[in-house]
């Protein structure tokens, strides 16, 4: 599936802007203490509906394997388990069929971007995150946020809703063609357009809905609790 937008242009601007400036800590400076701001302007850069550029396949240049807090030990697809708990309700457990089962298949060429100042355009598959929760009966205005998990909880994303409804986030299994690799977070990862890197958690876990902001490995080391693009 190809989705075509015009509102990558903005958005990329952005990004160059923000790649020149000088870095502190590794993270450039204008990331840093304008949490509100940015979550503001993202919310509305990014409102339901606008779509990050998409690319042509053959743009595809391949990505490095970035980061392995809470990386398991290789696993057995078959043997790998998806939580999912509410506030209001006992904890679902989901084999990696359960997940899938009966969910178009979602793919997308997009652009991948680290707050190192690295991007690369890789393919991701795998099925839409709102389709996967419309089928558990979850809503975008639902629950205002999500608490995503690594096995042993090492490695933790808080995403809200607007973000992980949106229709360029996937829950991935594969990866420019070929199921993810282990250091790419297989079996089963987040790749959203609407955040840096180190919101597309590999190796995921678990899915908590949450009434309020979970905790965010990164933002609990100071980095920008939203990271939006
Ligand atoms: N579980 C887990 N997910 C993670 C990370 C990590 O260390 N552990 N690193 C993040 C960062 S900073 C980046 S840039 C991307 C890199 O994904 P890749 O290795 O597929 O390129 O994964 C993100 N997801
Ligand atoms: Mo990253």
């Amino acid at each position: 599936m190809l989705l075509w937008a015009a509102s990558a242009a903005a958005g990329l601007g952005g990004w160059q802007w923000l790649r020149t400036r000088s870095a502190e800590d590794g993270v450039p400076w204008p990331l840093r203490g304008v949490h509100d701001l940015n979550e503001r302007a993202g919310r509305e850069l990014f409102a339901p509906g606008r779509l990050a550029r998409e690319f042509d396949p053959s743009r595809v240049t391949g990505i490095r394997v970035n980061g392995w807090y809470g990386a398991p030990a290789e696993a057995d697809p078959a043997d790998w388990r998806v939580s999912v708990s509410f506030p209001d309700a006992p904890e679902r457990s989901l084999t990696l069929a359960e997940v899938f089962a009966d969910l178009p298949r979602a793919e997308m060429t997009t652009e991948f971007k680290c707050i190192e100042g690295w991007s690369e355009i890789a393919t991701w598959s795998g099925v839409r995150f709102a389709d996967f929760a419309a089928r558990l009966g979850v809503g975008r205005g639902d629950y205002p946020y999500a608490d995503l998990r690594t096995p042993d909880g090492a490695y933790f994303v808080g995403l809200d809703a607007d973000s992980l409804f949106h229709p360029q986030t996937l829950l991935c299994d594969r990866l420019d063609g070929a199921p993810l690799t282990h250091g790419h977070g297989a079996p089963l990862r987040l790749v959203l357009t609407v955040k840096y890197g180190i919101k597309n958690i590999k190796w995921l876990r678990s899915i908590r809905f949450a009434a309020r902001r979970p905790s965010d490995y990164w933002a609990e080391r100071g980095y920008d609790w939203y990271a939006g693009l």
